[in-house]
């Protein structure tokens, strides 16, 4: 059989599980996850080959309404994820913090969904977190609600948590598969730079760590990273890594006392990139602040969140 893919944009609010269906798609977290909105920060390729077809997937930052100069970048990420896509799916929350009807629609995915008719992509409808509804009943006045203002190819209630209705969706997707050759290789699973995943693995350390305002103005840089030998003959990982904070109070608070946050921080991302790598690692921290960096061109660039 001649080789076909499929290029599927995931895209939503902030907070929904675009992320977590991805990795759950993939069987791999290749985007990171957490409680925070705001999370992805650029456009991830999660790339999902069988036999002779092969879906690249196109993970999105939450569309949001930006307050700073990441955000426009954040935007411009998601516009150009819809992109010469074969289809998108918009993911939302089952269980949000405010009753959903059709009167009562995020202005984002109402934006979105815009953005959708003007491109004239096809798009699928995911709830998502259905694990958390107590009253299945729900989904029927989610799915009413939303068709409303799109006539969506299909709706799938699902829970990328626990991966209940995720083989409904890829059955779906196979509708847009196109004769083409594969972009990337059968192993491949994302686009991501193995120095880029392990500073995300920092960054997420950081996100499910600290509160408030503290994570959102984070950037991880790594200085070094690379392979050696250690005394016992063993490959052993070495990262070292600069967090960026926007303010001298909030270096503080990464820091910890006695220096105590960093080290759990440092512990913890130790711990995702010997088993990303399934080998030991060792990783080094440090904290510099830079004003308002989120507003700087010149630093996001630096820092590789403006591939849009
Ligand atoms: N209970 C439950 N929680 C979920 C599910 N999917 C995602 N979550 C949680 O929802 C939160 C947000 O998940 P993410 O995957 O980071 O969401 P996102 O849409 O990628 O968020 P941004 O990158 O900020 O736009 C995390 O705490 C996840 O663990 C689900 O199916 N059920
Ligand atoms: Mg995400």
């Amino acid at each position: 059989m001649a080789q076909q893919s499929a290029f599927i944009t995931i895209i939503g609010r902030a907070n929904v599980g675009k992320s977590s269906l991805m990795n759950k798609i993939l069987g791999q977290k290749v985007a990171i996850v957490s409680d925070k909105p705001q999370t992805t920060r650029t456009r991830i390729m999660g790339i999902l080959t069988k036999e002779e077809t092969q879906y690249v997937f196109i993970d999105t930052p939450g569309f949001h309404k930006p307050h700073n100069l990441l955000g426009t970048n954040m935007i411009k990420a998601v516009d150009s994820g819809m992109s010469d896509v074969d289809a998108a799916v918009l993911v939302v929350d089952a269980c949000p913090d405010f009753t959903i009807d059709e009167d009562n629609i995020p202005a984002a995915e109402l934006a979105l969904l815009e953005s959708v008719k003007a491109k004239k992509l096809k798009c699928l409808l995911v709830i998502n977190k259905i694990d958390l509804l107590t009253d299945k009943e729900k989904i029927l006045d989610i799915i009413k609600a939303y068709t409303k203002y799109f006539d969506f190819e299909a709706v799938v209630p699902l829970s990328a948590k626990s991966g209940d209705g995720v083989c409904i969706l890829l059955k779906e997707l196979e509708k847009y598969k196109k004769p083409s050759p594969h972009y990337f290789d059968a192993s491949d699973v994302t686009d991501q730079p193995e120095k880029v995943m392990v500073a995300e693995m920092i960054r997420e350390k950081l996100l499910l760590t600290l509160s408030k305002e503290v994570p959102h103005g984070i950037a991880v840089d790594l200085e070094k990273f690379y392979e050696r030998d250690n005394a016992a003959g063993e490959p052993i990982i070495e990262v070292e890594a600069v967090i960026y904070c926007e303010k001298d109070t909030h270096k503080g608070i990464v820091i910890g006392k006695g220096g105590s946050m960093l080290k759990k921080i440092g512990t913890m991302a130790r711990y995702d990139i010997e088993k990303f790598f399934g080998i030991k690692a060792s990783v080094k921290l440090w904290v510099k602040v830079k004003e308002d960096w989120r507003n700087r061109q010149g630093l996001i660039h630096t820092f590789g969140l403006d591939n849009n």
